[in-house]
């Protein structure tokens, strides 16, 4: 009897582990780079991809286990020179959310994002180059943070016309 409730104690704790929902990291050196794109010279300040121009781009493919749900991809980068330095999100096509890193101190942002329907790539595209900088990603961090939350209750539904109940007569005919 001991015997078997620690079988079903180990089983238990196995099925525990598969629940819980570890962040998987896409490091930005192991994407797939197009436009002038690359990965980042002497590694410094980290091993990732440098956005040079406009559409610059990464990616790689994605698998989110929880679709629809709501996801946070979290994204460690810098600028290149004391102004902030952008980078977009997208989602297969769909463009997820803009993150803004400020400085050359690397810095984490942050994106919570509602998927309804389950991507097959992630990418990191630069678009908001103005010339004066260059953006630097390291890695995305993606986690399921839950169910896509029901909207907000709206105001009082409008109200619908009402009519008084019209009583149906039986309609008899009398013959005098
Ligand atoms: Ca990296």
């Amino acid at each position: 009897m001991g015997r078997f409730l620690k079988t079903v104690t180990g089983v238990i704790t196995i099925a525990a582990a598969a629940f819980s929902s570890p962040s998987q990291r896409i490091e930005s050196e192991a994407m797939q780079t197009s436009g002038s794109a690359g990965t980042i010279a002497g590694g410094v300040p980290f091993s990732g991809v440098r956005f040079y121009a406009n559409n610059d781009r990464a990616s790689a493919s994605v698998s989110l286990p929880a679709v629809p749900g709501r996801y946070r991809f979290i994204v460690r980068g810098a600028s290149t020179s004391s102004a902030a330095a952008g980078l977009s999100l997208y989602l297969d096509n769909t463009r997820a959310g803009g993150l803004s890193f400020t400085g050359q101190t690397p810095s984490l942002c942050t994106l919570t994002v509602d998927v309804s329907a389950a991507p097959s790539t992630l990418a990191l595209v630069l678009e908001t180059d103005n010339g004066s900088n260059d953006t630097d990603a390291d890695y995305v961090d993606i986690s399921h943070a839950g169910e896509i939350p029901p909207p907000p209750a709206r105001n009082a539904p409008p109200r619908g016309e009402c009519r008084p109940v019209q009583r149906h007569k039986k309609h008899v005919q009398r013959h005098p």
